[in-house]
């Protein structure tokens, strides 16, 4: 069991009264100060572009409170949109790449309804790798200017792939196997239609240029794409706060850290040569990978969790998106470690039922206490608050619960996994 984040319930409500308090009592104002700006730090969301305007792909920090990325909605039947791909070398030799809109917001969800048109202007700011990486050689044919015809693969190039759209893949909707926009080149223009029939549900964007998407989507390139409307189809979710949490898969922060007697041991057939597509564990007691929600990292081996902050007893939507480029998740909300039943409302941008009946589809939804989700999939559930006072853990529950449940979901997954989307790719 590898935790991702505390669920916390919220005091914001304190604030005001300590504030309010502390205009009565002057005799003790330094204290009650000093307690106000500590909470209001605690209840705030993070400013994370505002705090580090010049730092490019910034990322929160371990343990922060986990923000929700910054929503774009269309108006009038248009989400328009600039979107820069950009990427920023790091001095553990690892390089994070992000998309950040025309306002500074990194990987925003983009939110339409059904019959919306979405024009993105996609720019690419990759900067060129290091000189003589035997990867950024790596090209697959040569450039042709035209980015609808161009099929140049490379580390420095970008594209966009619409997961799970019914949309066609054609040049400026979801062709990723010639369109490939290069550094220099003007800005790119995708322009589509949300079909008026598709799901409402959890989508998302990332590049996908072939050969190198995985060094690029482990970097942090991808953001969700929400189709309005679930709350017509589920009804269960109406009204209820709903938040986006984006699982990202990364190399190994602590990389030399001592192997744990915690990690479960793998069997050898199960070693690939990403380490572990299921990510249990390289079989050397370290982890294929570490894990981000929403660009919070919760690295091996102490896993310190991100803070997810809820009201006590509150129900909420939470639409979560693998966007990992290799690892399977197995999620739970453990509440004094016993899991919580969570309430499957859409899987892969589909509410559970729809499309076969509408009546059963509006009232039905799949309680489950753990969440296999291979990369690339999505799933939209239920979930209750701990009680005022107590903490929740989101974990990822791989090898915590014995190896039998631990290989058969790892079966499970492997067979989900030959559904999704992009096929062909390990995305
Ligand atoms: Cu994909």
């Amino acid at each position: 069991m590898r935790r991702l984040a505390t669920v916390e319930t919220m005091v914001c409500g304190i604030e005001m009264q300590l504030q309010s308090t502390n205009q009565g009592f002057r005799s003790i104002g330094s204290l009650l100060i000093t307690l106000s700006v500590l909470l209001i730090l605690f209840c705030s969301r993070p400013l994370h572009a505002q705090e580090m305007p010049e730092e490019i792909c910034a990322r929160p920090h371990i343990g922060s409170v986990v923000e929700e990325p910054a929503d774009v909605r269309s108006t009038h039947g248009v989400l328009e949109i600039t979107l820069t791909a950009f990427n920023a070398a790091q001095s553990d030799g690892s390089t994070r790449y992000c998309f950040i809109d025309a306002q500074g917001r990194e990987s925003p969800n983009l939110r339409v309804n059904p019959g919306d048109l979405v024009i993105i202007h996609l720019k690419n700011a990759i900067t060129e790798p290091n000189q003589g990486d035997p990867e950024a050689s790596h090209v697959h044919s040569r450039m042709t200017g035209n980015a609808c015809t161009s099929g140049t693969m490379s580390i420095s190039s970008t594209n966009l792939h619409f997961h799970g759209l019914t949309i066609p893949p054609v040049c400026h909707q979801d062709d990723v196997l010639k369109t490939s926009v290069q550094p220099g080149d003007p800005p790119f223009e995708y322009r589509f239609r949300i079909p008026e029939n598709e799901a409402p549900g959890l989508y998302w964007y990332h590049p996908h240029i072939h050969g190198f998407s995985k060094q690029q989507v482990l970097g942090g390139a991808s953001g969700a794409l929400i189709v309005e409307g679930i709350e017509r189809v589920k009804r269960e979710v109406a009204g209820l706060p709903e938040r986006v949490f984006i699982i990202r898969d990364q190399d190994l922060i602590n990389p030399n850290a001592s192997p744990s007697k915690s990690e479960p041991a793998v069997p050898k057939f199960m070693i690939d040569r990403d380490g572990d597509a299921a990510n249990n564990g390289t079989g050397f007691g370290k982890p294929a990978k570490d894990l981000s929600i929403n660009y919070v990292p919760v690295p091996f081996p102490d896993y310190p969790p991100a803070i997810v902050q809820m009201k006590p007893g509150e129900r909420q939507l939470w639409r979560v998106l693998n966007a990992s480029a290799i690892t399977y998740l197995n999620l739970e909300v453990l509440f004094q470690r016993f899991p919580q039943p969570l309430g499957i409302v859409a899987m892969d941008g589909v509410p559970i039922g729809y499309g076969v009946d509408t009546q059963a589809a509006g009232e039905s939804l799949n309680w489950q206490t753990h969440l296999g989700i291979p990369p690339g999939a999505r799933v939209e559930f239920i979930v209750q608050g701990p009680p005022a006072g107590e903490t929740g853990l989101l974990v990822n529950a791989h090898g915590g619960h014995g190896a039998g449940r631990r290989e058969r979901h790892q079966q499970d997954a492997r067979e989900d996994y030959s559904n999704t989307e992009c096929s062909g790719t390990t995305l």
